[in-house]
């Protein structure tokens, strides 16, 4: 696995857990996302930062079938930085151009991967990820900023180099599937045009000794070993649904995340950061 991944960039289709279980955590999700879809606040932190404060997606992230997979390529020592859903309504034009991820996360190095957990079908119809193989072994090439409405990426930013959409790769995957993908790999997807929702799970994890270059120490979880580095602000495991420790951390994780993320941005002339 770990050769194919040295090679590729990515491994896929893994058991993350069974279709039924998928379906469960599914059922929890969208209660509390219902529960909170008129808080525009709350509606922000579970879809970004679910891992701060629901404690059954840091069950998720620390499943022994989600976390071997990914310690034979980092080690057994794991953080989770991050993790965020990624979700596609039935029939509307959502869609992610290519990137690489580690282009605007500020990191000193790449020892990390993402796993993405699917939670509903995805498909070519539904508008699963689409991988380039090998294209991690490139550097980060240059990025341009589009904020397209219809873009997921927060600066709508794609690759400024040619790609060959005829060598792309259709990462399928059933609920209860992952792929596990590096941050300098080139991946895209289309809209979704199926007539269920597409419900991603990206776990960005990540070896202790990464940091970063700007020496802001960000949130993250320990999920498996120690940390011998002590680069990140270690959190505790959510206890409750939205607890108000929990929140509050969230939002501290997302005004980190706009300064790093948005550095240099410049949207429609005028200036983020
Ligand atoms: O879910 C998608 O379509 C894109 C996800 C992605 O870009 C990522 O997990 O890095």
């Amino acid at each position: 696995m770990r050769q194919s991944y040295e090679k590729d960039g990515y491994v896929f289709p893994l058991e993350a857990m069974t279709p039924h279980r998928a379906a469960e955590y599914r059922t929890m999700f969208e209660a509390v996302e219902a529960a909170h879809a008129d808080d525009a606040l709350m509606s922000t932190i579970l879809r970004g930062n679910p891992n701060i404060v629901l404690p059954f997606i840091d069950e998720i992230m620390r499943l022994a079938s989600v976390l071997e997979p990914v310690k034979a390529i980092l080690g057994d020592d794991l953080l989770v930085m991050s993790a965020n859903f990624f979700i596609k309504e039935p029939a509307t034009p959502a869609f992610v151009s290519w990137h690489q991820d580690l282009t605007y996360w500020g990191y000193d190095d790449a020892h990390e991967a993402t796993a993405w957990v699917a939670l509903s079908p995805s498909t070519t119809q539904s508008g699963c990820m689409r991988f380039m193989a090998g294209s991690h072994r490139c550097e980060i090439v240059e990025h341009r900023d589009t904020f397209d409405e219809s873009n997921m990426l927060s600066r709508g930013q794609v690759v400024a180099v040619e790609v060959d959409e005829a060598d792309a790769v259709d990462v399928t995957l059933a609920p209860g599937e992952m792929s596990v993908h590096h941050g300098r790999l080139f991946h895209s997807s289309n809209p979704n045009a199926s007539a269920d929702r597409r419900i991603g799970l990206a776990i960005r994890y990540a070896a202790p000794s990464m940091r970063q270059v700007s020496g802001v120490a960000t949130f993250a979880h320990l999920v498996a070993g120690e940390d011998r580095y002590g680069h990140f602000r270690l959190l505790q495991p959510p206890t409750d649904v939205l607890a108000r420790r929990d929140v509050a951390n969230a939002l501290e994780a997302i005004a980190l995340q706009e300064r790093i993320g948005y550095e240099g941005a410049v949207d429609r002339g005028k200036r983020i950061t």
